[in-house]
This record gives C-alpha cells, sequence and structure tokens, in this order.
C-alpha cells in the first residue's frame, strides 16, 4: 500500500499568524456557475507573530485580481501554488489587500465553501471551507468584523443572508439584480462566516432578552414548509431562555437566524447570527417526524445556539482545541435537554450513546486523545471522543468542582477568554483560579486516550462490621500510548442498606470520601467504611459520573436487589443492564457452541416488576425494557466477536421476555395508547416509547404479535406509531413488512426525509437477502449520491446498524460498502470517510470474517486518488 503523503499537522508545532486581518469586505455576484467574490482584507503584521511571507489560503479557486494599496500586485510580488497565494515581503505597517476569485457553486459537490442545494446557495466553512470562497488565512485565530455585500438576480436569490445584522438592501439600478448587505460587529475565524441566497420561506418571532434587547427571530426554509418549523422555533426560544438562566448568557445581535438545507455533510452549523442547518433538525410535523426526531431537533438547535458563547464568541486557537467549544457545548445542550425534558432519561440515552461510539472509538485504531496533538485531516476529528467524551470531561468538572465552584470559572472564561481564540489551559485555568483548586492531574483527561477500566470490590467483615471497598484504575495502550498514567475519577457513590434505602451517616478515615463521592486519583485506594451493622450493596458511578468501564463484584442478587431498589435512576437502569448483558453473553456462547442458553428466571420477573411500577416514568421504564443493542454486546465481548451468535441471543432472549411477559406487555399496549391528539412532548414521547418498545416484543411472539403490528402501523395517527409497527414488522422479516413497506413507499414517496426513514429501515433488516435488497435501492431511482441524508439512510445505516449483513461472514457487507464508498469518495470524501468509520472494529471480529475486513479496508487503501479523508481513516484503522 502507498502510504498517503498528506503531511501531519502538530500541536507542538503551533505558531501564531505572521498578519492578522482586522476587517473584511465581501463582496459576493452569485451565478449557478460563475459566482464573482471580491475580498477586501485590512491586513497588519502581527505583533506577537514570527514575520515572514504572508500566506494564504485557497483551494479550487480562479484568482481573478490582486491588488495592494490599491495598486495591482507585479507577478513577481506573489506566488500562487494549488493550495494557497503567498504575497511575498509584504509591507511590514498595515496594508489593504484587494482579491478577486471566481468560484463554481453547482460544481460543488464535497458541499465544503460556496455549493448549491436544491438550488440553494450557501456556505459550509467548519473547518477550512472558507478557502474554497476566496484567499484568506484561513485559520480560527485570524479573528476580523466582517461586512458582506450580497447581489443576485432577484428571481434566482430574493433571499440573501449573511452574518450579523442586515445594514442596507436595495435593487441594482436599470437590471433584474438585486442586494443586501450585512455587517457582524463581532470579530470572527473565517469558519463562522456563513452566507445563503435563495427563494425561502420564513416563518418568524421575536425573543426579549434578559435586559430586555428585541431579537427578530427567523427560520429560512424552502417554501411549502414553512409549516414544519414551529417546534424548532419554540426549541430556539426555549434555548434563548435557559442560557441566561443557566449561564448568565443573553444574545448579542439584532436577528438570528436559521436557515435548512437538504444536502449538509453534518447535523448542523453555529455561523455567527446564522446558523445553518441539515433539514432534517429543523422540519418536523406529527405526520412525518417521530419523537426521536423531535428530541434531536430541540437538543441540535439548543447546540447550535449555545456556540454563540461557547465557539463563537469564545473561540479555538487552533483546530486541536475543537473540544474547547464541541465538548463544552454537548455538555450544555445536554444540561438544556435534561432540564426540559427527563434528567434520568436524558442521562440515560447520554450513556448509551457515548458507549455505542465514544467508548468503541476509543477501543480501536481510531482512538485519539480529547485533545489530539497530530492529525492530517481535521475533518475527521469531528468524532465521539471530541464531542461526547470531551462534554463528559466538563461533567466531570463540575463534579468535583461543586456547582457554584463550576459556575465561579465558567464566569472568569467568558470574563477573560471573550472575543479571543482560546486554549484547553485558558479554560482550565479559570477553574483553577476561580476555586484555588490545583487542576494539572485532570489535564490526563485531554492527553491520554483509551477508556480508564476501574474495578471495584467489595468486602463485608460481620464481625467487625466494616465493609472495605478497594477501587483500581488501569488504561488500555492506544495509538502512539503505550502507557497511562492513573487519572482523577469521580465516582459518585452510596451504600444502600437492607431496606434499599441509602446510608446516610458513613464513617471512614479516607480523604478520598466525600459528599457522596470518591476521588479516586491513584492507581488504587483502599476505603473502610466502619460501623455498618449489615451487609450494604454498594451504588457505584451514580449517574456515570466518570466515562470509565465499571467491573465491580456484584452478584446477580445485587444487581437484582439495585434494579429493584437504587434510588439512583441511572444506576437502577444500569442494573437492569448489566443483568441482561451477563446473561446475552452467556446465551451467545452457548448458541456459538451449539448448546440451549440459559435464563435467569428472576431477571425476567424483575422486568415486569419494573415495567408494571406505575410510579415510575414511562420513559425510564421504556429504557429499562430495552436491552443492550448486539452491538453493544459485541463491545462487552472485545474479542472474536461472532455477531450471528449475538443475533441469535438477542433473538432468544427477545423471544423470551414476549413470551413470559406476554400479559404484562399486552396490558401496556393497551393502557398506554392515547386517544388524545399528538405532542411531541416529553410525557407524550415517554408513553409512545413504552407502549411501542412492549409492541416491538409483542410482535416477536407469533402471528397475533404480527397482527397487532401491521394494526399499528396502519392505524397510527403520527409518524412515531407508524415507524414503530414498520420495524416492529421488519425486524421479524415477516411477509406483511414488504407490503407495509410499500404502502409506506406510496404514503411519503415525495418527502425525502420520510423516505430516509424507508431507506433505513430495509437497510437493517436481518434477513439474508438485505444485501441483495440494499444493492437493488442503491439503484432505486430516489437514491441519491449527492444528498447526504439519503447515502447515511440506506449505506450509512446497513455499515454501522446492521451487525449481521454488514459483517456477513462471506465479506459481501464489507465489499459492497467498500465498493460503495470508494465512487462516493470522488465526489464527497467527508461522506465517504465517515462511512469508512464502520470499519473501525475489525480486529475484534472472529477470524473469518477479521481477514474479509483487512481484506476491503487494504483494497480501499490501495485505491488510486483516494482521498486525503478516506486515505487517513483507512490508514489509521489498519496501523
Ligand atoms: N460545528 C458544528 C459541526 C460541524 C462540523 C464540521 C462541518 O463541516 C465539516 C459542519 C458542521 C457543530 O458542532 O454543530
Ligand atoms: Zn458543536
Amino acid at each position: 500500500m502507498a502510504k498517503d503523503q498528506t503531511p501531519v499537522v502538530r500541536l507542538q508545532d503551533y505558531a501564531p499568524p505572521a498578519y492578522l486581518v482586522d476587517r473584511v469586505e465581501l463582496d459576493f455576484r452569485l451565478d449557478p456557475q460563475s459566482t464573482r467574490v471580491r475580498s477586501r482584507l485590512h491586513v497588519r503584521p502581527n505583533p506577537d507573530g514570527p514575520g515572514g511571507d504572508l500566506v494564504l489560503d485557497g483551494e479550487d479557486l480562479e484568482l481573478t485580481a490582486l491588488e495592494l494599496d490599491g495598486a495591482p500586485l507585479a507577478g513577481t510580488a506573489y506566488k500562487l501554488d494549488k493550495d494557497r497565494l503567498t504575497i511575498t515581503t509584504p509591507p511590514e505597517r498595515a496594508f489593504v489587500l484587494d482579491i478577486g476569485t471566481t468560484i463554481d457553486p453547482s460544481a460543488n459537490t464535497r458541499l465544503m465553501g460556496l455549493y448549491r442545494s436544491n438550488g440553494v446557495y450557501c456556505t459550509q466553512c467548519e473547518a477550512e471551507g472558507f478557502r474554497r470562497i476566496t484567499f484568506f488565512p484561513d485559520r480560527p485565530d485570524v479573528l476580523a468584523v466582517y461586512t458582506v455585500r450580497i447581489e443576485a438576480r432577484a428571481s434566482d436569490a430574493p433571499v440573501l443572508l449573511s452574518n450579523g445584522n442586515p445594514v442596507g438592501s436595495g435593487v441594482v439600478a436599470g437590471s433584474d439584480r438585486h442586494y443586501a448587505v450585512w455587517h457582524d460587529p463581532h470579530p470572527k475565524p473565517s469558519y463562522l462566516f456563513a452566507l445563503v441566497g435563495g427563494d425561502l420561506g420564513r416563518v418568524g418571532d421575536t425573543f426579549v432578552t434578559a435586559s430586555g434587547r428585541e431579537v427578530t427571530l427567523g427560520i429560512y426554509v424552502e417554501k411549502g414548509k414553512e409549516d414544519r418549523c414551529d417546534y424548532a422555533l419554540e426549541a430556539l426560544k426555549r434555548s434563548m431562555r435557559w442560557d441566561e438562566d443557566a449561564f448568565g448568557r443573553e444574545y448579542d445581535l439584532d436577528v438570528f437566524n436559521i436557515v435548512a438545507v437538504s444536502d449538509f455533510n453534518m447535523g448542523a452549523m453555529e455561523n455567527k447570527g446564522l446558523n445553518v442547518f441539515n433539514d432534517k433538525y429543523v422540519l418536523a410535523s406529527p405526520e412525518t417526524a417521530t419523537d426521536t426526531d423531535y428530541a434531536n431537533i430541540e437538543a441540535i438547535i439548543a447546540h447550535e445556539y449555545f456556540h454563540n458563547w461557547t465557539g463563537n464568541r469564545i473561540t479555538c486557537r487552533d483546530w486541536f482545541q475543537l473540544c474547547l467549544k464541541e465538548g463544552l457545548t454537548v455538555f450544555r445542550d445536554q444540561e438544556f435537554s435534561a432540564d426540559v425534558r427527563s434528567r434520568a432519561v436524558e442521562r440515560i440515552g447520554d450513556v448509551r450513546t457515548l458507549k455505542a461510539h465514544q467508548f468503541v472509538e476509543d477501543a480501536g485504531p481510531l482512538a485519539h486523545p480529547v485533545r489530539p496533538e497530530t492529525y492530517k485531516e481535521i475533518n475527521n476529528f469531528y468524532t465521539a471522543t471530541v464531542y461526547e467524551k470531551g462534554a463528559e470531561l466538563i461533567r466531570m468538572l463540575k463534579t468535583l468542582l461543586g456547582a457554584d465552584g463550576f459556575r465561579a470559572g465558567m464566569d472568569l472564561y467568558f470574563d477573560r477568554h471573550d472575543g479571543t481564540a482560546a486554549t484547553i489551559e485558558d479554560f482550565i485555568g479559570c477553574f483553577a483560579e476561580a476555586t484555588g483548586r490545583k487542576l494539572d492531574d485532570f489535564m490526563l483527561w485531554y492527553h491520554q486516550a483509551g477508556t480508564p477500566e476501574v474495578t471495584a470490590s467489595g468486602r463485608y467483615d460481620t464481625a467487625a462490621r466494616t465493609y472495605e471497598l478497594t477501587l483500581e484504575q488501569t488504561c488500555p495502550p492506544t495509538p502512539g500510548q503505550p502507557t497511562k498514567q492513573p487519572m482523577p475519577i469521580p465516582i459518585a457513590f452510596a451504600l444502600l442498606g437492607p431496606d434499599g434505602d441509602e446510608i446516610t451517616d458513613l464513617k471512614t478515615e479516607s480523604p478520598a470520601v466525600r459528599d457522596g463521592l470518591i476521588e479516586l486519583t491513584g492507581t488504587r485506594e483502599r476505603i473502610v467504611f466502619t460501623d455498618l451493622p449489615a451487609k450494604p450493596v454498594p451504588s457505584l458511578l451514580r449517574g456515570f459520573s466518570a466515562p470509565v468501564k465499571l467491573t465491580a463484584n456484584l452478584t446477580d442478587d445485587d444487581l437484582l436487589f439495585a434494579a429493584a431498589e437504587d434510588s439512583d435512576p441511572y444506576n437502577r437502569w444500569q442494573a437492569v443492564q448489566s443483568l441482561a448483558t451477563r446473561i446475552l453473553i452467556a446465551a451467545q456462547a452457548a448458541i456459538a457452541d451449539g448448546r440451549t442458553p440459559e435464563i435467569e428466571p428472576r431477571f425476567l420477573r424483575s422486568l415486569e416488576h419494573t415495567v408494571e411500577a406505575d410510579a415510575l416514568d414511562p420513559s425510564f421504564r421504556a429504557q429499562v425494557l430495552s436491552l443492550p443493542s448486539e452491538s453493544d454486546i459485541a463491545r462487552e465481548i472485545g474479542r472474536n466477536v461472532d455477531p450471528d451468535a449475538i443475533h441469535g441471543a438477542d433473538q432468544w432472549l427477545r423471544g423470551l421476555i414476549g413470551g413470559e411477559l406476554g400479559a404484562c406487555l399486552t396490558d401496556v399496549y393497551r393502557r398506554f395508547g392515547s386517544n388524545l391528539p399528538y405532542s411531541p412532548d416529553a410525557a407524550g414521547a415517554g408513553r409512545r416509547a413504552l407502549r411501542n418498545t412492549a409492541l416491538g416484543l409483542i410482535a416477536g411472539t407469533g402471528q397475533a404479535g404480527i397482527e397487532t403490528a401491521e394494526q399499528h402501523y396502519r392505524n397510527a395517527d403520527n409518524m412515531t406509531d407508524r415507524m414503530a409497527g414498520l420495524s416492529a414488522l421488519t425486524r421479524q422479516g415477516a411477509p406483511e413488512a414488504d407490503a407495509a413497506l410499500d404502502d409506506f413507499f406510496e404514503r411519503y414517496r415525495t418527502d425525502p426525509l420520510v423516505l430516509d426513514k424507508w431507506f433505513s429501515l430495509q437497510a437493517t433488516m436481518t434477513g439474508a437477502d438485505t444485501l441483495d435488497r440494499v444493492t437493488a435501492l442503491m439503484r432505486h431511482p430516489a437514491f441519491s449520491l449527492s444528498n447526504p441524508n439519503r447515502v447515511r439512510a440506506l449505506v450509512g445505516a446497513f455499515a454501522a446498524a446492521n451487525p449481521t449483513q454488514f459483517n456477513r461472514a462471506d465479506g459481501a457487507g464489507y465489499r459492497l460498502v467498500a465498493d460503495f464508498t470508494l465512487e462516493i469518495d470522488r465526489s464527497n470524501p467527508q461522506v465517504a470517510a465517515r462511512l469508512l468509520s464502520a470499519f473501525r472494529s475489525w480486529r475484534v471480529l472472529e477470524p473469518v470474517r477479521r481477514a474479509a475486513a483487512e481484506a476491503a479496508l487494504r483494497r480501499i487503501a490501495g485505491h488510486e486518488g483516494l482521498s486525503r479523508d478516506s486515505a487517513d481513516i483507512v490508514e489509521r484503522s489498519l496501523d
């Protein structure tokens, strides 16, 4: 395999920019094929910079003009290369540079820079897309004030938007063109620049900030979709209020606009005052969006809005600091969702996501620290580690410092670093200073990759009435980091007495223990609790207080006790998951050996007990009833994984639950039906979640169950129920599924976001014919290579969410994904590279599949002309 020659970027090589740009004036003349961009940069040498040439990044640009202080630059005064424009020995004083470029938005299939999506001009500049619009020092530590004039044919783009506040508009005399001028007073890096032009519909509102300023809010969507914006708009207003209440942060412009586009590489983008969204995370109506869609919309609207302070007002010095804005903003959106929905259920969902994505990433060849130290392609570092583990680090900080200490640190951070490009050291330094606590050892969490493994063993001494708890930590090697130092791990805990109550007056001499928290700092800690009249059951890592893998010497009896009694809802749920995991791991081993699996009958009774407990929130009960996924079990097994055996175990256990808990599930199914009109609120969603989880289990119990699912599908008056019915049918591979799928297609054939669901459901069917089905769907007239949502719905879902069929023993699943990825790599490398991350766990597979996956990866790696994005992923995967 020819090694990819892309240079490695290193954190240790960071140097400040040689030149600063204080102001930028941009002038766009939009045209589908030939957009003209004039850029005027007010440049000055950086007093703290290294001096030398002025290097401007640029990619796929046609340079049409170049002037310094109004005079054209001689050919000898600059150098134009494939990816940069160098002004050699510029003046050692402030000067003005005028640059003309021409770009072709319609040919931009990478969806980075300025592109057209369904006839709408839009931009995506993070991380390095601005250089595809004009020549610029495209790095986050160059902050400038932007004024943007946009001109277009009025019929082509009646709506013209950019960052900041609108300051002018009009028609261009004697032409069919018009223009708009926007000014953003807040200095920002180029990755936060945005422009939108198109024939868009608008839904508007206003928001009055805590200090009484009125902000005009607008959501722009393709015409005809305006009636699907209400929920996003309400979520935006909730987010704005929450940031004031929880963090004291007010919005700072006269307008806040959101634009929804249908072709977008990621979820959404926090451009200052002009967020651009994948329309999947804006558009919702009861008939087209599920409860999960609604919850995602609320969380992502919040996330992008919260970036206004954590990301925009204070940005990152360099891309190694990405978690400075992303981990912190994810933490903020998770806290928001916890406050406006159910905190316990939110936490369970967040931990499920963390384990499903980040733990898997951390255990494989793509593992990297929350703050990486090298990269070849920064686009590949928008990862679960930077985002989700990054958020866990903030949560631990809050746990360690307490709510007041955390808030004091945040306030200092906002005060001190507002308007600047900061580092993780700046951020952590604020908490150390505000609380007087040294946090040097906490930095290890940012430096060391890998999921720490904590073992806990407890021993009760009846005679001495003591309970001795020993905690130990290790962290497995990860790429480039063979050994690790112990990290500070906050372990929230309680000891439960025989009645299930938390023992309140715990006595111990250990300095590691305070207020329901053990701070494990070294490799090993021994804690003795005295004066305990009976053996307690420990409830450890409550609320999942640290992103670690905990192994405790708990018996099945202990877990059954916790499942019934633990006052921490997260640990109560975790106890059921741990029991189910034990059962499923044993069952898949039995199936692989040709033995009959066995069940612990008390597990079924415990499950039944929880599902029937009407005092508990239905959405919590739904979480308890949702077994660990097949991927969860594969991750727990960790080596020689046989996806078919795991699937067999899953089928077996689901069948048992469906049968043994039949009466209870049917009762839940009946009782939780509602005649009320659909409402996406958390309470309604919780009831549907419980009922639909029950339905999924009922459907596996025979023909009557299938009929229930079919009726459920047909009678549904909202998309949540319709999808629950349909997926119950497809999961069973029932003959009825095909008719229902056809019906679904006919109902929603004109609705792209709903059709994505149709593609995904089929991609995740477990029958042996799924590969043929997916192959056929790739040729379906509704399939499209240019729409990332559609690609992810079909190929992404097949690769990431169909463990048995992607990991077919004959390697055909890998070949299909490899072939497809090579095809899409030519037009959209970012989407291709993301698909390839589905191979990240190939080394844990049993030998036959492992060899087949490796062969597919090697074929991709050897492919002539492979993009930098994909080459980076395959190379690291094979290392
Ligand atoms: N900053 C955005 C995510 C994002 C990242 C990269 C993109 O293009 C390569 C687009 C969006 C967020 O955290 O929401
Ligand atoms: Zn973000």
